[in-house]
């Protein structure tokens, strides 16, 4: 009898866990996927496993190599990716796509069997999609940069999975503190490894201005010069945005740059006195107050500028918006305000771009092209706008600002909408967070990180971990069985992951 006892612990007891780990419908996949169906089968990755591209898409092949290099680090395996022309390869991951439809612009098939592993799609991002999925589905160690030993398997069976809104993003804040282009990307990766495909820019405020803007050389030159607490600031020149917007699009993530106004600008009304009604530039600003500046909205001078800077600006930004903030406007009259959003709205017309403005722009005559972004506590802004026939990204800033402290003891962040901890950023639907803004109101959502208080990747990386897997669970997945209990268990394992990736993340009470 006690030897029985001893074989069950020693032997049987491990076989069944790993069993139990083996099983794809107990994967622990952030956000989690449409459907799964689990299989008895594992497949094993070995030196000799290779990468086939299947299908007609030039993108393919920058897929494969992507998956390849992704894989190699921590495995130690060459992954030599070739063409193929059936699916008759075994040990094998194919990468094929083909007419699809209901996958859409995202959706992907990922199929495992003992043989081989399939990641199909419609479209070249949804096989990118997949490649993420798989990344969750191996050991934590794949994340490492150094060699390791793992059990290199995924469970089998079948993942259809595709996203519930076509817009689900993260903002960044360059403007309050400047952020290298090596920062932007290693946000765009961490952002691309939840399913992301949306980063938006904050590119200019009353502390920075942060992109070049070749016919107004003095908005970097004077106006990228500081930042929040006087440092040094930075900018971006067209060149580098350009590299962003490259780096971000193989990673099948849309760039939308962000010029606020007309608030928000004294970095500008500093790089030209001619912006300012009396012909004299501002001081720089490197304070945190918001709401004291404007442009002059009764001015053709004003509108140049902004003609010149939406024109510079969407000819290096292939993505469909330009966002141009609107927001706290408080020194603007309210009627001159009107009139300046509505000629703002139709100068990135002109530039064939949809115009992205915070829920404030409401209160203009805009298009129903145009997006509204809520953000503030009180919805009436953005119900405004679903009434225009508008549609919404959803950022309540109570449930999904980053810059939100996790507690009162958390030494990064601001609290004016409260504290936001990682159940109370998850546990919330958008489709029925607002009444009067249903699911067909909303494009999408976005979670933005303002930076006053954030001055390196660091303090990036605390604010944004571990909140921002779920918000990009409440982009991409079905909601109807949320539960905060359940996602709770998944991101706790999560936490190795964020080691191995050295992520400097916020260890909160409520989840470890
Ligand atoms: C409000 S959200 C702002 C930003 C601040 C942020 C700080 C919005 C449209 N405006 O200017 O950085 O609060 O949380």
């Amino acid at each position: 009898m006690k030897k029985n006892v001893t074989l069950f612990f020693v032997f049987l007891l491990p076989a069944f866990l790993t069993i139990a780990q083996n099983n794809l419908s107990k994967a622990n996949l952030i956000p989690r996927p449409f459907k799964v169906t689990a299989e008895e089968s594992v497949f094993r990755f070995t030196d000799k496993t290779g990468i086939y591209l299947k299908g007609e898409s030039p993108e393919l092949k920058q897929l494969g190599t992507y998956l390849s290099k992704l894989l190699k680090p921590a495995t130690g395996f060459t992954f030599k990716v070739k063409k193929a022309n059936s699916l008759d390869a075994v040990n094998a991951i194919y990468l094929v796509i083909k007419d699809k439809e209901e996958l859409g612009e995202e959706g992907y098939h990922l199929k495992i069997s003992k043989e081989k592993l399939v990641i199909c799609a419609n479209k070249p991002a949804g096989i990118f999609r997949g490649i993420q999925t798989l990344r969750q589905l191996l050991p934590a160690e794949i994340e490492s940069k150094k060699q390791e030993t793992a059990n290199w398997e995924v469970p089998g069976g079948v993942i259809e999975d595709k996203p519930e809104y076509i817009y689900r993003g993260a903002m960044l804040d360059v403007s309050r503190h400047f952020f290298s282009v090596d920062d932007v990307k290693r946000y765009i990766d961490l952002i691309a490894a939840y399913k992301m495909n949306i980063l938006h820019l904050h590119l200019s405020d009353d502390q920075g201005w942060r992109i070049e803007i070749k016919s107004w050389p003095n908005l970097t030159k004077i106006g990228g010069s500081t930042q929040v607490g006087g440092g040094k600031g930075g900018f971006y020149t067209q060149k580098q945005y350009k590299e962003i917007v490259k780096y971000a699009q193989k990673r099948y993530i849309t760039v939308i740059p962000e010029l606020d106004m007309p608030g928000h600008t004294n970095a500008a009304l500093a790089s030209y006195p001619e912006l300012n009604p009396d012909n004299k530039a501002k001081k720089l600003y490197t304070g945190t107050k918001v709401g004291f500046s404007t442009l002059m909205t009764d001015k053709e001078i004003t509108y140049r500028f902004i003609d010149d800077v939406i024109r510079e600006i969407a000819a290096i930004t292939p993505g469909p918006y330009i966002h141009i903030g609107g927001d706290e406007s408080h020194s603007t009259d309210k009627e001159d305000y009107i009139v300046f959003i509505n000629r703002v709205q139709k100068i990135v017309k002109k530039y064939n771009k949809t115009m992205i403005g915070w829920a404030d722009i409401a209160a203009a005559d805009i298009e129903k092209e145009v997006i509204a972004q809520f953000w503030q506590q009180i919805p009436d802004n953005a119900i405004k706008a679903v009434n225009k026939g508008v549609k919404i990204i959803m950022s309540p800033a109570t449930r999904i600002y980053m810059d939100m402290q996790y507690d009162s003891l958390c030494p990064l962040g601001l609290h004016w909408a409260g504290y936001v901890e990682v159940d109370k950023a998850y546990d919330w639907n958008p489709a029925t967070y607002v009444q009067g803004i249903g699911r067909t109101n909303i494009l999408g959502i976005e979670a933005p990180l303002w930076t006053e208080t954030i001055l390196n990747m660091d303090d990036i990386e605390f604010m944004v971990f571990p909140r921002l897997p779920g918000y990009a669970e409440l982009g991409w997945s079905n909601l109807d069985n949320q539960s905060w209990e359940e996602y709770r268990e998944r991101l706790k394992t999560f936490a190795k992951r964020f080691e191995i990736m050295e992520i400097n993340y916020y260890k909160s009470p409520k989840v470890w």
